[in-house]
């Protein structure tokens, strides 16, 4: 594997937490970026949304910051999602932001502003294309109308990596259907070190890097398009919404709870994969308060525990009923909500010797005993984080 692409994939993992922002014209109705196919709004009425899209409220350097206070270290972006609506300025077609009454290139700016915050940017882009008449009709023609736009999106932008979704729109015989391979290969021979994703629910192809899970842990679920494959080497990333939409839903009130964000970052991490949570900005170009509270709230937790999300691994211990665990070279990070009714945690640890441990927030020593084949370290009662009290555990 490329040099360039080995060190990408590195840097990826040890990122471990994103913002993925799903904003297009279908904000507008505020029922979701599946409403054009819900609906049935036909192209030639759901075109006409173009004409209204204004986000005179869009702010990337507020966006990329809001990123950062959250404690993510990457933002993937939908440059154009099943409605074929480009959020960038695409030389191949006339459907696209620099023709509506905003005119300007919102995905230019927000590639701007990553540079400047040194905030990764990585690109969505959806195969699946409700609006070009070539889909249904020309295979040939639409294929290398695509192909091409993933082509441009690289040359222009610069991207860290593309995250392909719709291929499962026609998923048989995945790679030869949509020239999967051809592609890769050319965007490598362009950008040898971009990271390719491709959220089609099914093995990872080998030159694929990114094995996603939508709305699901890996490991979790075996059944459903969301198989917990081995993955043939490709890195995990789990993609959530924090409500139940990914495009601005202004009904869907169901926002999770910032503790349950923390465990689940806690949870992906302990997988050994990365969390790209979502963000669905309105129309006008904000995102909605109840998702920038609990972003913030995620980056709180984070300025004390970041230690054992960043740069670690997972999959130290087979789902640990107490909560999940990551690591490092020196230190294991124990990662508790769920604290058993002792006042310690047993750990079997045949092979590791701890020489001390800390609550990871405050660095107040916590008893460890050590014995042959397991470890019992003490527990605070109550926890002092019910969120996620993470203790670390420097290990010989
Ligand atoms: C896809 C998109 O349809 C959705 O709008 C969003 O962008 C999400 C991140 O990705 O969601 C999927 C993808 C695949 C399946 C279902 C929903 N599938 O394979 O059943």
């Amino acid at each position: 594997m490329e040099a360039a692409r080995q060190q990408a994939r590195e840097m990826f993992r040890q990122m471990r937490f994103g913002m993925f922002i799903h904003w297009g014209i279908y904000s507008l109705l505020g029922r979701g970026e599946w409403v054009m196919y819900h609906e049935k709004i036909p192209v030639q009425e759901y075109e006409k949304l173009m004409q209204q899209f204004n986000p005179v409220h869009y702010n990337p350097r507020e966006w990329v910051a809001l990123a950062k206070r959250a404690g993510m270290r990457y933002i993937t972006i939908t440059t154009k999602h099943h409605d074929g609506f480009c959020m960038y300025d695409s030389a191949l077609t006339d459907y696209k932001i620099t023709n509506t009454p905003y005119k300007r290139d919102v995905i230019a700016e927000l590639v701007h502003e990553c540079r400047r915050q040194r905030v990764a940017i990585l690109f969505y882009y959806s195969p699946l294309d409700w609006h070009h008449p070539a889909y249904n009709s020309d295979w040939e023609v639409y294929t290398r109308y695509w192909h091409r736009q993933v082509l441009e999106l690289i040359r222009k932008y610069k991207p860290m990596g593309i995250w392909l979704d719709g291929c499962w729109h026609k998923p048989d015989n995945i790679d030869a259907t949509w020239r999967l391979s051809e592609l890769y290969r050319e965007m490598r021979r362009i950008a040898p070190g971009i990271l390719i994703g491709n959220n089609h629910h099914q093995q990872p192809l080998p030159d694929e890097d990114i094995q996603t899970f939508e709305q699901d842990l890996p490991g979790e679920n075996t059944a459903g398009f969301n198989k917990a494959i081995p993955a043939g080497g490709a890195l995990y990333e789990t993609c959530m919404t924090i409500n139940n939409s990914w495009g601005y839903n202004a009904q869907d009130h169901n926002h999770k709870s910032p503790e349950r964000i923390v465990r689940l970052l806690a949870e992906c991490a302990g997988r050994d994969a990365n969390f790209l949570l979502n963000v669905g900005p309105k129309p006008d170009g904000t995102i909605q308060s109840e998702h920038v509270e609990r972003l913030e709230a995620v980056g709180h937790w984070l300025q004390k525990n970041g230690k054992a999300i960043y740069g670690t691994r997972g999959q130290v211990f087979h789902a640990p009923p107490w909560g999940t665990a990551t690591r490092t070279a020196k230190s294991i990070y124990l990662h508790i909500w769920n604290p058993p009714e002792e006042p310690y945690l047993t750990l079997q640890m045949p092979t590791v010797r701890v020489k001390q441990a800390r609550l990871l927030s405050t660095g107040e020593a916590v008893k460890v005993q050590q014995q042959e084949e397991y470890v019992l370290v003490s527990i605070p009662h109550p926890l002092p984080d019910t969120a996620d009290t993470v203790i670390e555990m420097e290990v010989a």
